[in-house]
């Protein structure tokens, strides 16, 4: 699909900020899918799409979490956890977007999976650094991204996760597991 089209779709679906930030998101996965070896024009498609789903009534991401067959233990966690793997669903259902490897980078854009690849690992980053972010420590995980995808990675899960335990909420597994899975991993 063009960038034309795939954008047209998804604006109608977002809020003009949401919308401003899946822009960033797009040239920020772009360049790194260039600096690591990912699919460009699949980082361009993956970022574009990643929060197609984000406005949907809870109600409904509910019943598509229920009705797919979706990891049920996300209906315990909160409801932010789910526009992702609902969007993946919905990119395919409706804008018709059936490669496995972008649907699975808007499936875990938010908490990750250990052994994500590096299309995966692209998108999830470019979701925390694009330019519209401001948040406490992101610009130590822009300057990081420019020397490893692995660090960059890291860090924000790290920050995410403590961002998370700071406001008392509960942390999904999954987040956890991401987390495990990077640290063993790492050179
Ligand atoms: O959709 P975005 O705001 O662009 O970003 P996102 O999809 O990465 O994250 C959406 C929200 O989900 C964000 O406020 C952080 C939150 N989140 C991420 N991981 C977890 C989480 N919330 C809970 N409860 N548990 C998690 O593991
Ligand atoms: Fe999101
Ligand atoms: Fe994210
Ligand atoms: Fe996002």
């Amino acid at each position: 699909m063009e960038r034309e089209k795939a954008l047209k779709l998804v604006k109608e679906q977002l809020t003009e900020h949401r919308y401003q930030h899946t822009l960033g998101v797009m040239e920020t996965a772009i360049d790194l899918a260039r600096r690591y070896g990912a699919d460009e024009k699949k980082a361009e498609l993956a970022a574009i799409f990643h929060d197609y789903a984000k406005f949907r009534p809870k109600e409904e991401m509910k019943q598509t979490i229920i009705e797919q067959g979706f990891p049920q233990d996300l209906l315990e966690y909160n409801a932010e956890l789910w526009h992702a793997p609902v969007g993946a669903y919905l990119t395919e259902k409706e804008a018709g977007i059936t490669d496995q490897e972008i649907l699975a980078a808007i499936r875990y854009h938010t908490s990750g999976r250990p052994g994500m690849s590096i299309l995966e690992k692209v998108v999830y980053l470019a979701d925390y650094i694009e330019p519209g972010r401001h948040f406490p420590g992101v610009d130590e995980v822009r300057g990081l991204a420019k020397e490893s995808l692995e660090k960059a990675l890291i860090k924000s899960v790290q920050n995410t996760i403590l961002f998370l335990l700071k406001k008392n909420q509960m942390v999904y597994p999954e987040t956890f597991h991401t987390y495990n899975d990077l640290i063993k991993n790492q050179e």
